[in-house]
């Protein structure tokens, strides 16, 4: 019988995870807004790496609250522009050796991405995509439908259907991981080190002192604060505004769901850009489905029939054998996207404010090399090389960074 078993078994007390919300002090060095991923990893990487002390990261509900814990876990770095492979790259390298840097399992589940093509226009796509990422050191490949039946069993391969499967990109790296699990562990080891982490505090307002900000008003009172690190994806625009920045971004509902769980039987992602949806199982055994971005802006995360059923129509004609299945819950978040479908991360027009946004629907993915750079960007004062090509001056100087067609599915 493993050790730790027995300790717990013979009543060692356990640890909480996470100590309970200290009081609010007057004035922190950092102060990072929102308790989402890259909140949470941005407070651990500037304490492990810088030593920061004196960091509060505050969040409005409980961690994970916004669209970490809401989102499909699919991590992958198979994008399209140099910066972009090499930016998520660098967060997949990351994934990869996270459990083991936090000391909390993150279930970090390897198992190939594959999107499929039904027509010449996405073989197309699928060859350009895979030679950039080849070029920037990211295992792509385009396969044939020999090699898509063989590394997906379950996949209908008939030619006799609406849009039948000609190819496909093949990205190896592809993975997924307990997404409110990577919340928790980074989250752990940052208060370790010291990191104040204050849930049920929502930021309502902020003083400005010349061009910096200077106060930080709260539903738990008002704090004095150093530099301050926006994090809170569906709620940018608003959070942004209190800082008098204006930002480039719609916020679009993005809805999920997931069937009754099964024994496992679907290894790889599979996701097909132009029917506009994807599908794995996760470790309990559901399936993971998703969809589109609704296509008008929205406040709520309600989930809706009408997207139901735009998802259910292509995925039973790919997977017939889910139509014996029931779903079990289906939800939505709200996506803060870019005109480019990339994010805005970095310095902001605002002196010490520094933001991660734009995160869409793609931003899961990102959570370690976001928070890793963005410690870099608030220690240093300056905008690291990883994240050049994603400041906010690219709106202004026409150098945007085009990743719709890799952004997440049906772009
Ligand atoms: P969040 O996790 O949303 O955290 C922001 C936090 O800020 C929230 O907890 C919120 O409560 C808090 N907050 C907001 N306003 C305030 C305030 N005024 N004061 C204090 N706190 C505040 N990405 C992928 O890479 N792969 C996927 O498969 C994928 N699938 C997705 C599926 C769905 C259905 C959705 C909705 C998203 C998906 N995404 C995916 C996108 C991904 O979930 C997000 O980009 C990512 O979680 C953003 O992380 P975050 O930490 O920036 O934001
Ligand atoms: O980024 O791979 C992705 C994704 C899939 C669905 C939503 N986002």
């Amino acid at each position: 019988m493993p050790f730790s078993l027995l300790k717990y078994g013979l009543g060692a007390k356990r640890k909480q995870v996470l100590p309970p919300t200290p009081p609010l002090k007057d004035s922190y060095d950092i102060v990072v807004i929102g308790g989402g991923g890259h909140g949470l990893a941005t407070a651990y990487y500037l304490a492990k790496r810088y030593g920061a002390q004196n960091v509060a990261v505050l969040e409005k509900g409980w961690l994970a609250s916004g669209n970490t814990a809401r989102n499909t876990t699919i991590i992958r770095s198979n994008y399209l522009t140099s910066g972009a492979i090499q930016f998520f790259k660098k967060s997949v390298e990351l994934y990869q050796g996270l459990s083991n840097d936090l000391g909390y399992n993150i279930m970090f589940s390897p198992r190939g991405h594959l999107t499929l093509a039904h027509s010449d226009a996405a073989m197309r796509t699928s060859r350009w995509r895979a030679e950039q990422n080849k070029l920037n050191g990211v295992r792509s490949e385009v396969i044939g439908r020999k090699e898509v039946a063989e590394l997906c069993p379950q996949l209908n391969m008939s030619e006799d259907i609406r849009y039948p499967v000609l190819g496909a990109l093949y990205h190896a790296d592809g993975a997924t991981a307990r997404h409110d699990a990577v919340a928790w562990g980074y989250a752990k080891r940052a208060s370790e080190m010291g990191v104040e982490i204050h849930t049920q505090t929502e930021v309502v307002g902020m003083d400005l002192n010349g061009n910096k900000v200077d106060k930080i008003h709260t539903n738990r009172g008002t704090i004095k604060v150093g530099k301050v690190v926006q994090c809170v994806a569906g709620a940018s625009l608003k959070v942004a505004e209190m800082a008098g920045i204006k930002l480039p971004i719609r916020a679009l509902p993005l809805q999920a769901c997931v069937s009754e769980p099964v024994k496992p039987l679907l290894d790889p992602i599979i996701v097909s850009g132009s029917l506009a949806v994807y599908i794995s199982q996760s470790a309990r055994g559901e399936f993971v489905m998703g969809g589109e971005i609704d296509p008008y802006p929205g406040a709520t995360s309600r989930s809706s029939t009408e997207i139901k059923e735009e998802m259910m129509g292509p995925m039973l004609e790919l997977f017939p054998f889910l139509a014996n299945m029931k779903l079990l819950r289906q939800w939505g978040g709200i996506a803060d996207v870019t005109d480019d479908y990339s994010p805005i991360m970095g310095l902001s027009p605002v002196d010490d404010y520094f933001l991660s946004a734009g995160w869409g629907t793609l931003g899961f993915k990102a959570i370690p090399a976001g928070g890793y750079a963005m410690a870099d960007a608030v220690a240093t004062g300056k905008t690291p090389d990883l994240i050049k090509t994603f400041s906010l001056e690219r709106f202004s100087d026409m150098s945007l960074v085009g990743e719709r067609a890799a952004a997440a599915v049906g772009h």
